[in-house]
Formats: structure tokens, sequence, C-alpha cells
């Protein structure tokens, strides 16, 4: 069949809006007709070049909803007409990691979704004979696509696609860094690097688990309204700091008898290697833990003084914020669709397909939180 699609046909290049071919699903795939899909700085870090990972041409896009349209030989747990959310990270439920219970990290098609192919090694895409990757085995900036029926997860029909698309990645990862990876206690202070569409999530976690103190920090002072109406007690834009940035959070943080300072949780959303740093050692002195959610472009690396370790401070990463995502995920939708969390607001732009360049200047721009094509 033939779908309309944005490709990636080179690294730094704007995607082009086409006509692709899409095979139909094999054994064990479903293909869905995604509805709308949500533009995610991960989207631009591999648009960009700096995914060690990113290949091309590719079809990106990794936080849609849509609906099954057809399925391969085999396929169980989905049907013609499930509203599902396709999953970058999936659940198959029998991998060794997935049987851990200790990572929501399903090992059973990592590798061929790394090298842009379906499980079996083929690409569904193609133009004029030739392949086009997946992306994160999602590829939702096609209209068309093709999951493995491991990777989606099958939502309720009422909610609308054009929010629920955020929940295939930025609110699920920035809730689920509190509540599955931080496990964040009532009362506990926080500090949030970076205010965008992951780390308002990261607050609107925070409020949700019911901390006390929410710092946020952003080097743009238009994210404190941002910030504030999720649940950010604080503001803090380093540039307006004097001096060090450290130990301004650390002081902010002490609280009664504590002179030591610092935060229960800190959480990374930049993806800024020195920012990584700064919120690791803002954190409390003894057990403070340091969340990184921001993705590093190649050849990056993190460092500190292992002295930070050695005092009890604790470094850790989440991708997808730990969830598990056919368990997870239309729990989420739930609270959404029960209005335990927010999502509306954060969706500043909807955009068609052929706009899908302009929600990639607004980001670099600062001017949007999330910006969402409907198809
Ligand atoms: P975004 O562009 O919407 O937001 C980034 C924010 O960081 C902006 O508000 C920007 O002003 C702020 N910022 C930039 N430099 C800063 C600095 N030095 N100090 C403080 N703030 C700074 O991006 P997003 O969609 O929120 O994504 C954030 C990061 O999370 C990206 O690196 C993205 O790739 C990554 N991500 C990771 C996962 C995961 O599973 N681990 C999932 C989604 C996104
Ligand atoms: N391919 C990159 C890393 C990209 C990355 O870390 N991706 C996150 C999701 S970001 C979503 O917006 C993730 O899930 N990582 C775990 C995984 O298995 O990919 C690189 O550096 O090679
Ligand atoms: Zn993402």
């Amino acid at each position: 069949m033939k779908t309309r699609a944005a490709v990636a046909t080179a690294a730094g290049k704007p995607l082009e809006i086409m006509e692709v071919d899409l095979e139909g699903p094999r054994e064990g795939e479903v293909l869905v007709e995604v509805k709308a899909t949500g533009i995610c700085h991960t989207d631009d870090f591999t648009l960009s070049g700096a995914d060690p990972e990113g290949l091309f041409p590719a079809i990106l896009g990794h936080e849609g909803a849509g609906v099954v349209v057809d399925v391969g030989p085999g396929v169980k747990s989905v049907k013609k007409g499930d509203h599902v959310i396709p999953l970058y990270t999936p659940e198959c439920r029998e991998c060794p990691s997935c049987l851990s219970r200790k990572t929501n990290l399903c090992t059973a098609i990592r590798a061929t979704q790394g090298q842009g192919v379906m499980p079996d090694g083929t690409s569904r895409f193609s133009l004029n004979g030739e392949k086009l990757h997946h992306y994160m085995g999602c590829s939702t900036f096609s209209n068309f696509t093709v999951l493995p029926e491991i990777a989606v997860a099958k939502v309720n029909p009422d909610a609308p696609f054009d929010k629920i698309c955020y929940i295939g990645c930025g609110v699920t990862t920035g809730i689920g860094a509190v509540i599955n990876t931080a496990r964040v206690e009532p009362g506990a202070t926080a500090i949030v690097f970076g205010l965008g569409g992951i780390g308002l999530n990261v607050i609107q976690g925070l409020r949700l688990a019911g901390a006390d103190m929410i710092i946020g920090v952003d080097i743009n002072n238009g994210k404190k309204e941002w910030g504030e109406k999720f649940g950010m007690t604080h503001f803090v834009n380093p540039k307006e700091v004097e001096g060090d940035l450290v130990p301004y959070l650390i002081d902010l943080t002490k609280r009664g008898a504590d002179t030591i300072g610092g935060a229960d949780y800190t959480f990374d959303c930049t993806g800024n290697v020195t920012v990584m740093r700064q919120a690791l050692e803002s954190a409390h002195r003894g057990w403070g833990e340091s969340i990184i959610i921001g993705v590093a472009g190649a050849g990056q690396e993190i460092s500190t003084r292992p002295f930070q370790l050695v005092t009890g401070r604790v470094w850790k990463g989440t991708a997808f914020g730990g969830a598990r995502g056919r368990t997870d995920v239309p729990k989420i939708v739930d609270w959404y669709m029960d209005g335990k969390i927010e999502i509306d607001p954060m969706i500043t732009h909807t955009l068609t397909l052929e706009e899908i360049n302009r929600g990639f200047e607004l980001m670099h721009q600062g001017e949007s939180i999330r910006s969402v094509v409907v198809y």
C-alpha cells in the first residue's frame, strides 16, 4: 500500500513529505493507522546527526496513537479496530529482561530495532524500490506503520488521539521517572533541570507523588510560568545566579535542622552533560538520587569526582520512565481520562503533516512544549 510520510533523507536536512510504499504485516505484526504523533526532542536529536544509532533515509517519530487496521498471522493480543499506542520500549513478557522484573528494557527485538528494521531483519517501508529505515520501532511520522504486536499498548477507545499520543513518550517518561525510577516519597525535595516536554511531566509526577519542594531550573525565563502551572514551587535561571549554580541550589534546599542541603531527588531533562553533573552534585549528601533522562550526543561523556558517589549520592538513568509499555501505558491513559494528570495544556501546537518541519523550528526556538501532528 501507499502511505504519506515525512521522510528523513539525511542528517540535518528538513523532513520531506512524500508517498512511500508500505508492506502489510507479517507474522506477529500489526498495521496501524497513526492518527496523531508528537514531536519529541529525541526525533530532533536523531535528525541532527548526533545519534550514534541514527540511520538515513528513515521515517522518524515515536510518540503516536492510532488504530489497528490489519493484523498478521499469529497475532493474539490485539485485533482490527483496537486503539493503540506504539511502544519504542516493547514488552514481550518472555525475555530474560521482562522476566527479571528488574527493568522495563525488554530485549526481545532491541537489536533489529536499532538497525532500523523489523524483527525478521527487513523493512516494511520503501521508496522507488529503495529501503527506508524504521525508527525506534515506531515510525509514527508515517500515516500508516507496521509494528510487532509486542510493541503496541491497547488503550481506552474513548481517549483522544491528539492528546494521548504524548503518552507514547513524554508523559510516561516524565511521570515514570518519578514514580518508577526514583520512587519519590511524599514530602521530598526535588530539582528538575530543563522544563521542556519532559521536565514539565517530571514536575507533574512530583506533584502527584506529594513532593514538598519542587525547584525548576531552566535558562529560558519563559518556562517559569509553565513550571508553576504543574506544581513547581521555585524557579532558578542559572544565567541569573551569582556564582556557581550547585552551591546556590544546595543552599536553597536547606530545610529545618538540615544544614547540609541538597535535594532528595534531581532530574536531568536537558541532555547536556554539564547539567547532568550539576544535577548529581546538587543531590543531598548521603542519600540524594540523580536521575538522567536527557539523551546526549555521540562521543559525549559524564564526569564527576568519585567522592560525590562515595558520599552517598546515587546516579541513575531511565528510559521511557521505567514503564512496562503494555502494562503501564493503558493505565496512564486512564489517569488522563480520569483527570488525574494533565496533558492538554502542554500541547501548544497542532500541525498537519505538511507543517511538521515547523514543529522542529518551534522546538528550537523554545516556543513549544509539545507540537502534535494530526493526520
Ligand atoms: P525540550 O527541548 O522540550 O526541553 C529542554 C529544556 O531544557 C528547554 O526548556 C531548555 O530551555 C532547557 N535547557 C537547555 N539547556 C539548559 C541548561 N543548560 N540548563 C537548564 N535548562 C536547559 O526537550 P524535551 O522533549 O523535554 O526532552 C528533554 C531531553 O530528554 C532530551 O535530551 C530528549 O532527547 C530526552 N528524552 C529522553 C527520554 C528517555 O526515555 N530517557 C524520553 C524522552 C526524551
Ligand atoms: N540511540 C541513542 C540513545 C537514544 C536513547 O537513549 N533513547 C531512549 C529513549 S529517548 C525517547 O525520546 C531509550 O529508550 N533508550 C533505551 C534504548 O534501548 O534505546 C544512542 O545514544 O545510541
Ligand atoms: Zn521521545
